[in-house]
């Protein structure tokens, strides 16, 4: 490379965790040493009424997006990278740059620009649709050189009234991802604070956002094609991304023990794959067995498709150190899991519920996720849906979802389609339920499975949220504590800090509580004691 350019490169998102920013990150800095990383991020942590009760996406104020543009303005290059639900957020700052440095070349990559490129290039000089590392490299050293990049692969560009759109490159293989760079990690990256400006990111904004936990994405890709989900989009552009692809497993141990060496509280490691369950079980144990030997803390597996849920898997996985699993569940209403594409049917869904409760003794309570207010349910949907949690083995809680729709998916086309209108991606699903009997009995069932003669009552009674009906505002907010409550005590009791955020849980760490709990009170599984269901049944 001729000159080292000055790159500003900012995630506005919500949090420090954003494993595709921290990748790309890393790797510009090593090709352009002169590269500030910077974290803008949308939601205030450090106020509780503001994480929920902001926007998704997030409200940074008008003195907040010019100090932002200010600093990207400084840049020869000002490069963003978001999601949908900030993507306001990003427009804003992109509007200031212009007006503070019209010379600032903008580029958007990240996942906004990839599900929705027409959008991005409105706003940016050029967008990344795709895997950045490789397409940066190419598009640097020309505009380095002052040499035309407009042909760069995996990249569109704006000229005046022109889109310039290049195909991309194809997808990595694992080797590539073994060369790359582990991902930025308190590696001198600032961090905006609101009202203060930027400041070197540190401890506590780690602990603010992530608690004691490391998150990191060990494979990318995902078989399924459910209808909301951005997956639909990638695989529109190439097949090849429904095919899982990974670095080497001592290569994902060796990030995690870089981390754990720069931030030494970290205490639960959580892995946001798509569809980790799915790798064949040659590739879990190779993995296992060098977490097992190489990683002293517990580590959680977040995307976690039901079809995938075998017994075996979970043995082998939580003797390597497993504490929880996040799975996707979505409906009990075989028709709304149809309307979702959703493969998985009803009684397997059953199943993996049930091989996940034999574990019960070894895990946190597994938390599943579940949409609601999808406006095109009918009642008997809606009821699907509250008498499975009403079944489901016990304990596990779940992550509530309102529905959001994100633009470009094929279900923003078949809401179109029947003229169905849904709330923007933006508005914040944590504070926007509607407080009908339904809801109510969703969070409810979480921490009460109720006399079968009072649920049968209240069951009847039960309506989607588009219908007309009583609401309930004070029962609900009572059972949305009550649930919350319960799923912090369940993670306090296996002193495990990763949904909360904030000091409680360093202070903890540091006195040497969570190590001495752990040492007297949790059972850890051991592979060596597993008989396969099936066997024990013969
Ligand atoms: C890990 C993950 C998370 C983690 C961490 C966040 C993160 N961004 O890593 C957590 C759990 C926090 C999370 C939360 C949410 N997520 Co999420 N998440 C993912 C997931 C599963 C993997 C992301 C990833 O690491 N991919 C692998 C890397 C290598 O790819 P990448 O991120 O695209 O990065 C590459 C390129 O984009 C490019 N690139 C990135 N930035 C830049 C910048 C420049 C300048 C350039 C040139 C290139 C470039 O290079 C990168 C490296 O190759 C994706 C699904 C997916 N398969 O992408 C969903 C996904 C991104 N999430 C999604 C959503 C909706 C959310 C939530 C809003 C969910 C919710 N309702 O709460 C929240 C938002 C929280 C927030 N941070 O604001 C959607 C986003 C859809 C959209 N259009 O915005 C996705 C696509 C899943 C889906 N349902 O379709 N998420
Ligand atoms: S299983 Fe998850 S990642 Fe895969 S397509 Fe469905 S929602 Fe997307």
């Amino acid at each position: 490379m001729s000159k080292s350019t000055d790159i500003r490169l900012a995630c506005v998102e919500d949090g420090l965790d954003n494993t595709g920013f921290r990748k790309i990150a890393a790797f510009i800095k090593k090709i352009n040493p002169n590269t500030k990383v910077a974290y803008v991020p949308t939601a205030n942590h450090r106020n509780l009424v503001g994480v929920l009760m902001e926007k998704a996406g997030g409200n940074l104020n008008k003195n907040d997006i010019f100090n932002v543009a200010k600093f990207m303005a400084e840049g020869e290059i000002a490069a963003f990278s978001s999601m949908t639900q900030s993507s306001k957020t990003v427009y804003k700052i992109i509007s200031e740059v212009r007006n503070i440095n019209p010379k600032t070349f903008i580029i958007w990559g990240g996942i906004h620009p990839i599900i929705q490129p027409e959008d991005a290039i409105k706003h940016a000089d050029a967008v990344c649709t795709g895997e950045g590392e490789f397409a940066f490299k190419t598009f640097l050293e020309h505009f380095a050189k002052e040499e035309d990049f407009t042909k760069t692969p995996s990249f569109w560009f704006r000229n005046n009234d022109k889109i310039i759109k290049n195909r991309n490159l194809p997808l990595m293989t694992p080797k590539d991802m073994d060369e790359l760079p582990h991902l930025s990690y308190d590696d001198g990256e600032v961090v905006y604070r609101r009202e203060k400006g930027f400041v070197k990111a540190s401890a506590d904004d780690y602990l603010d956002y992530s608690g004691l936990q490391y998150g990191t994405v060990w494979s990318v890709g995902c078989p399924l094609h459910c209808t909301y989900c951005g997956n639909t989009k990638f695989i529109e552009y190439d097949n090849a991304y429904r095919r899982i692809r990974h670095s080497s497993p001592q290569t994902i141990i060796d990030e995690i023990k870089r981390a754990i060496s720069k931030q030494p509280h970290l205490s639960t490691v959580a892995f946001h794959d798509d569809s980790f369950l799915s790798l064949p079980y040659e590739q879990l144990k190779e993995f296992a067995d060098l977490y097992k030997a190489q990683i002293e803390i517990p580590f959680v597996i977040y995307g976690v498709i039901p079809t995938y849920v075998r017994e075996d898997k979970i043995a082998l996985l939580l003797d390597a150190g497993m504490n929880r699993v996040r799975m996707g569940i979505q409906s009990g209403s075989d028709n709304i899991l149809e309307f979702y594409k959703r493969p998985t049917k009803l009684h397997r869904i059953k199943e993996a519920t049930e091989i996940l409760n034999r574990f019960k003794k070894y895990m946190i309570p597994p938390s599943y996720d579940i949409i609601l207010e999808n406006p095109i349910e009918t009642p008997e949907d809606t009821r699907a849906t509250v008498d499975m949690l009403y079944e489901m083995p016990r304990p596990y809680t779940l992550n509530i979802y309102a529905l959001r729709v994100i633009p470009n998916t094929t279900m923003a086309a078949e809401l179109k389609k029947r003229g169905v209108e849904t709330p923007p991606i933006d508005k914040n699903y944590f504070v926007d339920y509607h407080r009908t009997l339904g809801n109510c009995l969703v969070f409810a069932l979480t921490f009460w499975k109720m006399p079968h003669w009072l649920y049968s009552r209240l069951r009847k009674k039960i309506l989607p949220v588009h219908t007309e009906q009583p609401l309930y505002p004070i029962l609900f907010a009572t059972v949305r504590s009550l649930f919350y409550i319960k799923k912090a005590f369940d993670h306090i009791r296996f002193m495990d800090f990763s949904v909360l955020p904030g000091r409680l849980g360093y202070v903890l760490w540091k006195t040497g509580i969570i190590k001495f709990w752990k040492k007297l009170f949790l059972r850890q599984y051991n592979l060596s004691k597993y008989q396969p269901t099936q066997t024990k049944l013969k």
